[in-house]
C-alpha cells in the first residue's frame, strides 16, 4: 500500500502556537530588534520559511502579535494596510513600531544583521475605502467575494523553489549552510527521486507554464486517456481553469461515465505516456477514500485522497499545437554546437568550451520540463472534485469554512455531507454545490482569491 503523503499544517496566526523543535535554534543575536511578520498577502508557507529563515540568523521573529514586537514586516500591504490590521488586533497603541517592507527584513538577513531603516524600507501610506477597511477588520469570507486575477502574488525563493524540496528540508539544507542551487549540487546531500528531477529541471519549472503550454499537454492527455479507455473525459482544473494566462504547473481531472470505469484507469494513463515518452518523472498516489468506511467528508483528511499522479511533462518547444512525440525529436548533439573553430589545448580551454557548449545546448533545447498533476475521479463525486480542484486554494478553504460554520455542513472534493440531515447531499454540477451552500454562484474566472 502506498502511504499517503499528509499535507502539514503551518503554523500560523491563528494557531499561536510552534513547536520548540523549530524555534530559537540561535540565541537572539540583535535584542533590540523583535520581529512580526504579518501572512496577510505573504501567505502561510512563505511567512514560515521566512520566520525560520530569520531565527536561524539569529533574529527574534515571533509568530503571535505583542507588545514587545518592534519591526512589522509585510509585503505588498501599504501602510494603512498594517495599521488597520493592528487596531482590529486591538492593537492601536502599537503604532509606534516599524512598518516595514519585506525587502527590509531579506536584505538584512543577507547582511546577517538588522540594515538600517531608509525611506524605501517604510511602508508608504495609501487610502483605502472605507468599504477595504471593513474587509480586512470585519471576518468575511472569500467564498462571498468575487476575485479576479488582478492582485498580488509572490514566489517562494531560494531552496524552496526546487520541486520535491519543502520548507523543512529547505531549513535543515539552509542549517547546513547550503543557500542556493550550486551549494546544494556540491554538497553531496542525497536527494530522493522527486528532488532529483527538480534540481535537473529547475530552470523549466521556474518558468511559468502558458496556457498555449497548457493546452497542448491536454491535448496528449486526451490522446493518452481516450487510447486506454473509450469515453473517459479530461477536465482542465487548477489556476487555467479559472482563467489565468500562466500557471506553476497543469491540472487535470480525469473520470468515466460510467461509475466504477474509471477503477484502474491512471496506471494505464501512465503506462502510455511513458511509452510515448512524454513523461521524465511520475510518482502516482492511489484512491484511498471510501465513503461507506469514512464517513461524513472531514475537509483536512480528505485532501489527497484520488487516485493522483504528480509528474513532469517533457513537452516540444513550439509545438504546441501539434503535440508532437518528443521521442521523434533529436536533442542536439555535440557536435551541432561545438563550432569547428572550438579546440581545447589547456584544461582552462576545455573547461570554457564545455560551458560554452552547456550554453549553447541549453539555448537550443527543442523540449522543456512541465509539471503536470493528473487525478482520477469517479464520476459520482466529479462535480465535488472539478470545484475543489479548480481552486483558487483560498476560495477552497474559505468554501469549507463556510459550509462548516455557517451551514453545518462538511464539503471536501469528494462530498458535501449534511451535518444536520445526517446525509449526503448529491450534486452533478458545481452549480448545485454552490445552491446547497446557499451561495451564489461564482464562475471559475472570479474564484481568484
Ligand atoms: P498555479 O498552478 O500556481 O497556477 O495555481 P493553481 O491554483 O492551479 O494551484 P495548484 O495547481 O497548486 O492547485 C490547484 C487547485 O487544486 C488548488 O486550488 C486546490 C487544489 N489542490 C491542490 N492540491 C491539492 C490536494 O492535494 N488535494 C486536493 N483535493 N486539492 C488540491
Ligand atoms: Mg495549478
Amino acid at each position: 500500500m502506498v502511504p499517503l503523503k499528509r499535507r502539514k499544517t503551518l503554523p500560523s496566526d491563528a494557531g499561536n502556537t510552534v513547536s520548540d523543535s523549530s524555534r530559537h535554534k540561535v540565541p537572539n543575536k540583535f535584542s533590540q530588534v523583535v520581529l512580526f511578520l504579518l501572512e496577510r498577502k505573504m501567505g502561510a508557507s512563505r511567512r514560515f520559511f521566512l520566520s525560520q529563515l530569520g531565527r536561524n540568523k539569529g533574529f527574534q521573529v515571533e509568530d503571535v502579535f505583542s507588545e514587545s514586537v518592534t519591526h512589522v514586516i509585510s509585503e505588498n500591504n501599504c501602510g494603512t494596510e498594517v495599521r488597520t490590521w493592528l487596531e482590529s488586533q486591538g492593537r492601536g497603541q502599537s503604532l509606534r513600531v516599524h512598518l516595514l517592507d519585506v525587502s527590509w527584513y531579506t536584505e538584512s538577513m543577507r547582511a546577517g544583521h538588522p540594515v538600517e531603516i531608509t525611506h524605501r524600507h517604510k511602508l508608504q501610506e495609501q487610502q483605502i475605502s472605507e468599504a477595504e477597511v471593513a474587509l480586512f477588520s470585519v471576518s468575511s469570507y472569500a467564498c462571498q467575494r468575487r476575485t479576479t486575477l488582478d492582485n498580488h502574488n509572490s514566489n517562494l525563493t531560494i531552496l524552496t523553489g526546487v520541486f520535491g524540496v519543502g520548507a523543512k528540508t529547505a531549513d535543515r539544507w539552509i542549517r547546513e549552510g547550503i543557500y542556493n542551487l550550486e551549494q546544494l549540487r556540491d554538497s553531496g546531500q542525497t536527494l530522493n527521486r522527486a528532488q532529483k528531477a527538480g534540481l535537473e529541471h529547475y530552470d523549466d519549472l521556474n518558468e511559468p507554464v502558458t496556457k498555449a503550454e497548457a493546452d497542448a499537454i491536454g491535448e496528449i492527455v486526451q490522446k493518452a486517456v481516450n487510447s486506454v479507455l473509450t469515453g473517459s473525459q479530461v477536465a482542465l482544473t487548477g489556476g487555467f481553469r479559472r482563467g489565468k494566462l500562466t500557471g506553476h504547473d497543469v491540472d487535470f481531472l480525469i473520470t468515466h461515465p460510467e461509475e466504477g470505469k474509471e477503477v484502474g484507469l491512471m496506471p494505464k494513463v501512465v503506462a502510455w505516456l511513458e511509452s510515448q515518452g512524454f513523461l521524465l518523472y511520475q510518482k502516482t498516489t492511489r484512491n484511498s477514500y471510501l465513503e461507506s468506511k469514512d464517513g461524513p467528508a472531514r475537509p483536512a483528511s480528505n485532501m489527497d485522497r484520488f487516485e493522483r499522479c504528480f509528474s513532469i511533462f517533457k513537452l516540444t518547444k513550439g509545438k504546441e499545437q501539434e503535440s508532437t512525440q518528443p521521442e521523434e525529436q533529436n536533442d542536439l548533439k555535440t557536435k551541432d554546437v561545438l563550432r569547428p573553430h572550438m579546440q581545447a589545448d589547456t584544461d582552462q580551454q576545455l573547461c570554457e568550451l564545455s560551458k560554452n557548449y552547456q550554453m549553447e545546448a541549453a539555448s537550443h533545447k527543442i523540449w522543456r520540463a512541465v509539471r503536470v498533476d493528473l487525478v482520477v475521479s469517479p464520476i459520482s463525486q466529479f462535480a465535488f472534485a472539478v470545484l475543489g480542484w479548480t481552486g483558487s486554494k483560498l476560495f477552497e478553504r474559505e468554501l469549507r469554512r463556510w459550509a462548516g460554520h455557517e451551514k453545518n455542513m462538511s464539503l471536501s472534493s469528494h462530498a458535501l455531507f449534511d451535518n444536520t440531515q445526517n446525509k449526503y447531499l448529491r450534486a452533478t454540477s458545481e452549480e448545485e454545490i454552490f445552491a446547497y451552500l446557499g451561495l451564489e454562484y461564482i464562475p471559475p474566472s472570479e474564484r481568484n482569491a
